[in-house]
């Protein structure tokens, strides 16, 4: 039965005897063995009871096997829900009561604290561990090898996404099976992939840049990936005479950049390094080709429209700009104020048209219509100008958001849990540079009369609300906030106050 995403990433690895996978051991894993592992894995899904259009929210670490229930996922026609391992379970909590999912995989040590949520919505738990063992690897071990694919079409889902939102609350973004292949189509054919590239792959999986740009690249490609756990630099620099492309965010550049031994020679045989998800800074750019001889090609995408842009493969990568719109994508920037398309070199909001936008936000239909404009163009967010040879350089947000290591962070659920710790009358959180993660999360709080916040009680507080990464790297304590006449808080005058507040020693 048609499933196109299935036959176009899945179906391919039945046949294929090279190694889809190799591990940072030494192991390969074939295509054809990597197909029965999905085989096993949608026989458990569907011995769950998951059918087509379930949702399936998995929190585990990155594995073979975890990759394996994604694509069992999409032959049974489920909505595949990842979640950042990083999320406390309160966190959690929230994504399983807002998308109900039949399924949710947690790892073992988070078993006790997930049931009672995972009971409170009805949905059915197991575990699967970082060693890819646990109850489902069991159930699926016992299933047979041979699939019966579900019958889906371009239109249907394949994925919610979870992104925050500027009151606080995250939203799932809905991508359809056509959001998801279009933009895996454009990628390779840009970035010529084929199957004789090996991608070192350190991204998580739960992102769309590690889960959808990079894994459907080198699937659709044929391309091995080297298969790693996360980052780590030791490994990176170990691995990399195996490979022959790296994706990552900015942080793995920089990282790369403080290490000697990434040089010249290490990268000789390298083809293409490419980054994005948060802006690479033009100093890295050329720092970069200057160790290695290498310009990185940099390009832009986010959770709702995939990939958007991308400098060009063969012309000029050129440094501070995230190239052209890819193929079949139209850009366009608006007036963030009436919506009216501003002429070139002019600075105005980022929008986006294209099979790679997504279809609105699960069960948000207002939100969806404040984002997603009738005549399908979706407001980024982002601002940005293209210069006089068509490049797009992102020259700032309009939305409150801060990325930090590539992972996006809004402002105001951290305020929202500041707010609510003793002694805190109010809070405001901004993104001021950081050194590694590009910017960093500061808290500026302002004490109640007469009692002062104690720092280190809150830090403990937000330690089980808040997944490690969005937990402030600073404080800063003063008796207000600046305001403007409207009562706004002026968060620039915060940027520009305390710039140097993570930076320095
Ligand atoms: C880890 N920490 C972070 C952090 N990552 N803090 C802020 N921002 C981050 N991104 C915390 C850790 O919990 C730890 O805290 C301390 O910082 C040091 O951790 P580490 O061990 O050095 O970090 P590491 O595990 O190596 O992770 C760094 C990283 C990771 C850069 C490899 O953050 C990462 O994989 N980022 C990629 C995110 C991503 O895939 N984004 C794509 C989104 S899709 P402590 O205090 O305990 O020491 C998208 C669309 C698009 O944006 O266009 O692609
Ligand atoms: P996410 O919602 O996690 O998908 O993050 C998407 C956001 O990341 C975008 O709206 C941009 O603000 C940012 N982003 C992605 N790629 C780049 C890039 N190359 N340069 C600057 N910002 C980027």
């Amino acid at each position: 039965m048609p499933n196109p995403l299935f036959d176009t990433l899945f179906a391919p690895l039945e046949n294929r005897a090279t190694p889809v996978l190799i591990l940072p051991d030494g192991t390969t894993i074939s295509g054809s063995a990597f197909f029965a592992m999905i085989a096993r894995a949608a026989g458990a899904l569907r011995a769950c009871g998951v059918e087509p259009g379930d949702r399936v929210a998995v929190q585990i670490a990155k594995t073979p096997e975890a990759l394996a229930v994604y694509g069992a996922a999409v032959a049974v026609g489920a909505i595949f829900l990842p979640l950042n391992t990083a999320y406390t379970p309160s966190e959690v909590a929230y994504f399983v009561g807002n998308a109900t999912p039949k399924l949710v995989l947690g790892d073992p040590a988070q078993i006790d604290a997930l049931t009672p949520i995972t009971a409170r919505h009805g949905a059915r738990l197991m575990a699967l561990g970082a060693d890819g063992t646990g109850d489902f690897t069991d159930l699926a071990k016992a299933q047979p090898d041979d699939m019966t694919v579900a019958n889906r079409t371009e239109d249907d889902l394949a994925a919610f996404l979870y992104t925050s939102g500027t009151t606080g609350r995250s939203k799932g973004a809905m991508l359809s099976q056509l959001n998801l292949l279009s933009n895996a189509r454009a990628l390779v054919d840009l970035w010529r992939f084929t199957a004789d590239d090996v991608l070192l792959h350190a991204l998580p999986i739960f992102h769309t840049h590690g889960l959808f740009v990079a894994t459907h690249v080198a699937l659709l490609s044929g391309a091995s990936m080297v298969f790693l756990p996360g980052f780590d630099l030791d490994t990176m620099i170990r691995l990399m005479p195996q490979a022959t492309s790296v994706m990552g965010v900015p942080t793995f550049y920089t990282r790369f950049l403080g290490d000697p031994r990434f040089n010249r020679d290490l990268t000789a045989h390298m083809r293409l390094f490419i980054s994005g998800s948060a802006p690479l800074l033009a100093e890295t750019h050329l720092d970069f080709e200057a160790r290695t001889g290498h310009r990185i090609l940099e390009r832009y995408g986010m959770t709702e429209t995939n990939m958007i842009t991308s400098n060009p493969y063969d012309g000029e990568r050129r440094a501070g700009t995230v190239g052209f719109p890819l193929p079949g994508v139209e850009v366009k920037i608006t007036d963030p104020a009436t919506g009216a398309t501003l002429p070139r070199r002019e600075t105005g909001m980022i929008e986006v048209r294209g099979p790679n936008v997504f279809q609105g936000y699960w069960q948000m239909p207002e939100k969806t219509r404040e984002e997603l404009r009738e005549n399908g163009y979706f407001q980024t967010g982002d601002l940005g100008v293209v210069d006089a040879g068509g490049y797009l350089s992102i020259v700032g947000r309009q939305k409150d958001l801060i990325i930090s290591g590539g992972y996006n962070i809004y402002p105001k659920e951290i305020e929202l849990v500041l707010d609510a710790q003793p002694g805190v009358l109010e809070s405001a959180v901004v993104g001021v540079p950081h050194p590694e993660f590009g910017e960093g999360v500061l808290a500026v709080l302002v004490p109640r009369e007469g009692q002062g916040p104690d720092v280190n009680a809150i830090e403990a507080a937000l330690k089980t609300q808040l997944a490690r990464f969005k937990q402030p790297k600073g404080y800063v304590i003063r008796d207000s906030l600046p305001r403007n006449t409207m009562g706004k808080v002026q968060k620039n005058a915060l940027r520009e106050a305390y710039a140097d507040r993570l930076t320095k020693g």
